[in-house]
């Protein structure tokens, strides 16, 4: 037995490498020994979720039909990308990354919003008040379900080119 707790320890400090400071100490007791060895298996797991999470957030993901828009990063009066492009059935998430903007397609909001014929409009807000912002971390989604080009802004800051559009193709 003493053998075996000797290996899983050399595994854990493998495994994590530089990563703890404490490989080199020999442990005092056995429970202060299974505490390192579990620290080091959730470290492991934690890093490969966050990578798995990055690659999907910077470009498209078909996988799951959603397609995210970052509103107003670093500040920036802009959506960023400005232009996506997506299929009918796809959905857009806009998550909002600094304050005082929000999303619409409303031309009551800008003359500068297009909508294809007989297509409701989409909004972060709820009726028409055009100028209602979003909070700091707020998602907003619309999923769309007709094809064509819509042209929306941010109400505040369209006349600053806060501007972006949706391609939806069949
Ligand atoms: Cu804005």
């Amino acid at each position: 037995m003493p053998l075996r707790r000797d290996y899983l320890r050399t595994a854990g400090c493998l495994a994590v490498g530089y990563l703890l400071a404490g490989c080199s100490g020999a442990p005092t007791n056995e429970g202060e020994e299974e505490t390192t060895t579990a620290t080091a298996t959730s470290t492991a797991t934690a890093t490969s979720t966050a990578t798995l999470t990055d690659t999907p957030t910077q470009t498209s993901t078909p996988e799951t039909g959603i397609t995210e828009v970052a509103v107003g990063p670093e500040g920036r009066l802009r959506f960023v990308p400005e232009t996506v492009e997506i299929s009918v059935g796809d959905t857009v998430r806009w998550e909002a990354l600094s304050p005082g903007h929000n999303v619409t397609s409303h031309p009551d909001a800008s003359p500068k919003c297009e909508n294809p014929e007989g297509v409701e409009p989409f909004t972060s807000y709820e009726g028409d008040q055009h100028f209602a912002i979003m909070d700091v971390d707020e998602v907003f989604e619309h999923t769309f379900t007709v094809a064509g080009t819509y042209v929306y802004v941010c109400t505040p800051h369209a006349g600053q080119g806060m501007v972006g559009t949706v391609i939806v193709s069949e």
